[in-house]
């Protein structure tokens, strides 16, 4: 039996996002704790995690109060490496597959995805990224989709698919409400792209995977539009 876990998370972080789909989808127990953090409380940094970022765990030792986290729990940062952490704590969980060549593809996938999607679509957003960057990165991920599979790799879901939900959950936000700092119409303009032939496959992909209960568990899309709305109101 695994040990306690506790997950200090932000509820509109991707990155928090992306473990919590995890530990739903391996049936895990664990406690979620959500850190404030535009008033970052001391004892985050000071115990937790030096960066200040979210997502963080606190895996093993006694069962205590988040916010007073025991010496005796081992600390873990940054999600891709968290994310691998769950895949080998629920080895039957499916997250990591067992094949040697399919967990290639799995970190080549997070890898890839990581770099030619998500940081130019987060970059987008702001208004320091490019729309081409964006399409780029969905040929890209489109490219490694195989057909008729219904996950990111292999037949199973797995922390590939973990991996890249949060940011196709804010993608669909975007080209839905054309909410962003890039120019006006540029987020519509890419939800029109992407409802053409193609890109079919990518398409349906997404929808698949904002269909996962774990994907809804753990997202509050009109909590996300408000913070969008709030953060990157454009000047008039
Ligand atoms: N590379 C990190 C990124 C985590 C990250 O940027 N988290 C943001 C929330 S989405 C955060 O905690 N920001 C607070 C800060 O930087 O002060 C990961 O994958 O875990």
């Amino acid at each position: 039996m695994s040990e306690q876990l506790t997950l200090y998370l932000h509820k509109l972080s991707p990155y928090s996002q992306k473990i919590e789909i995890a530990l739903i989808e391996a049936n895990a127990p664990y406690k979620g704790h959500h850190v404030d953090l535009s008033n970052k409380p001391e004892w985050f940094t000071s115990i937790v995690n030096p960066v200040g970022k979210v997502p963080a765990v606190a895996y093993g030792g006694p069962i205590v109060d988040p916010e007073n986290p025991s010496p005796l729990s081992t600390k873990i940062a940054e999600s891709s490496v968290i994310l691998e952490f769950l895949a080998d704590l629920y080895p039957d969980s499916g997250l990591l597959p067992k094949d040697l060549v399919l967990r290639a593809k799995v970190r080549f996938f997070n890898d890839a995805t990581t770099k030619h999607l998500e940081g130019p679509f987060y970059d987008f957003v702001i208004g320091r990224g490019s729309y081409e960057n964006v399409v780029k990165g969905i040929e890209f991920v489109q490219g490694l989709l195989e057909e008729g599979k219904d996950f990111a790799v292999g037949d199973h879901y797995t922390i590939a698919d973990a991996c890249i939900s949060p940011c196709l959950a804010r993608l669909k936000v975007v080209t839905e409400t054309d909410i962003g700092k890039f120019p006006v119409g540029m987020g519509s303009k890419l939800g029109e792209e992407l409802k053409g032939p193609k890109f079919t496959e990518f398409t349906k992909y997404v929808d698949r995977m904002l269909e996962r209960q774990s994907l809804k568990q753990t997202y509050d899309k009109e909590a996300l539009i408000t913070y969008f709305k709030t953060v990157f109101m454009r000047a008039q």
